[in-house]
């Protein structure tokens, strides 16, 4: 049950299958060589957000992902797939029919690699011209891709009328599109009127509009560990991180060498080596220059894909399910959505019985057009046959 797709992509050796590793618990191949991974790797990650039971006082019981000491982690769907150099869309390298496992994705790290050919450390610039490689790769590929059959498409529509944007859903499908994105391109963006019209520049273009602004390409700069001065990285906008770190610390995580993944704190099962390692590793975010993934990935769907957390209950008070559960479920839902597409969200019958909604943290009663808000609890009443 998760709602969202996160695709990692990168040069080859980035670090892209280390990182995949950390955030989804499940070890996949990983090595110091260009292409390890050959076929794209899928798994559930996460996000993390502050869980509304702190303001509940009591312990929620999570039906997926987890919450500890307050934190939720939110099951969020996560792709590695194999190294992208210049040319793979067009099938250098791994080839290019990998690159559709990025086409359901709603928004893709470029994760980058700060290490150069000679083990030099690139600097912001250099790193700057890495990223743009890697994102004309993936708009060639997402061009293409919609550029196929264009023809066909012309001539089906030569003598029909039908509005454009129906006909660029057809395109856009495969990519996951909805109406509401093709409608809010062609709304913030000149193109062509008529089919017929679209020339190569105008399918690259729609492309680009595409990566940036409904499926957004995100660069994060890999192997933190390895910059000694991050701050100038972080003045020229990047965000750091360490796949590494982040893979060590999921490892003692799951051999109960700490208590949680948030504040790295040793338990008493960590010998003396662990805990001065874990401690190198907690005293290297202390200054901020370098971020924990589950902030990155949580920033990038709140912040670049406007997403907010709701949490449905059938008891307002309690703030249960039936069988009282306390907040079972989180769902992932885009700001600007109502209380209907909530119900909706839960299940189509829910969605088509709406009677009205209840707000849980005011007890007030909602309507189907209320705005969720983030961290909203809600309760649905509907009538189901
Ligand atoms: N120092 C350091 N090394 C890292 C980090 N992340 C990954 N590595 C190393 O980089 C190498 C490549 O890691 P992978 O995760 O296999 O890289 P990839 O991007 O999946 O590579 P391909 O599948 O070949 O495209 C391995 O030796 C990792 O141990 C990091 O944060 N810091
Ligand atoms: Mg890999």
């Amino acid at each position: 049950m998760a709602s969202l797709k996160i695709g990692i992509a990168g040069k080859p050796n980035a670090g892209k299958s280390t990182l995949f590793s950390s955030i989804t618990g499940t070890m996949v191949a990983i090595g110091n060589y260009a292409f390890t991974t050959i076929e794209p790797n899928e798994g559930v990650g996460f996000m993390d957000t502050r869980c509304p039971h702190i303001d509940l006082n009591k312990k929620c019981n999570p039906r997926h992902g987890r919450c500890e000491n307050g934190v939720r982690y939110v099951p969020v769907l996560m792709v590695d797939v194999p190294g992208l150099i210049e040319g793979s869309s067009t099938g250098k390298g791994m080839g290019n029919a990998f690159m559709d496992s990025l086409r359901d994705t709603t928004a893709i790290i470029n994760l980058l690699d700060p290490v150069g050919e000679e083990r030099n450390i690139l600097s912001p610039d250099e790193l700057k011209e890495e990223a743009e490689k890697t994102e004309e790769e993936i708009v060639s590929w997402f061009s293409s891709r919609f550029s196929s059959d264009w023809d066909k498409l012309v001539r089906k529509y030569a003598q029909v009328k039908v509005p454009l944007e129906d006909i660029l859903l057809q395109k856009g499908g495969f990519f996951n599109l909805r109406l509401k994105d093709i409608r809010e391109i062609l709304s913030r963006h000149r193109f062509p009127d008529e089919i017929a019209k679209w020339t190569d520049d105008d399918r690259k273009e729609f492309s680009k509009v595409v990566m940036t602004e409904i499926k957004p390409i995100i660069r994060v700069v890999n192997k933190g560990d390895l910059i000694e001065k991050r701050e100038d990285y972080v003045k020229n906008g990047f965000t750091i991180i360490s796949s590494d770190y982040e893979l060590s610390l999921e490892k003692a995580y799951s051999a109960g060498l700490i208590s949680n993944l948030t504040d790295i704190l040793p338990t008493e099962k960590a010998n003396e080596k662990q805990r001065a390692a874990l401690e190198m590793i907690r005293s290297s975010y202390e200054k901020g220059d370098m971020h924990r993934i589950f902030d990155v990935i949580s920033d990038i769907i709140k912040n670049k894909l406007s997403r907010i957390v709701v949490y449905p209950v059938y008891d307002e008070s309690k703030w249960t399910d039936k069988d009282g559960n306390v907040l079972p479920d989180a769902f992932i839902m885009t700001r600007g959505d109502t209380a209907e597409d909530l119900a909706f969200a839960v299940h189509t019958d829910i969605g088509n019985g709406f009677i009205r909604a209840i707000n849980a943290r005011s007890k007030m009663v909602i309507g189907r057009t209320y705005e969720l808000q983030d961290s909203d609890v809600i309760r649905i009443v509907a009538k189901t046959k």
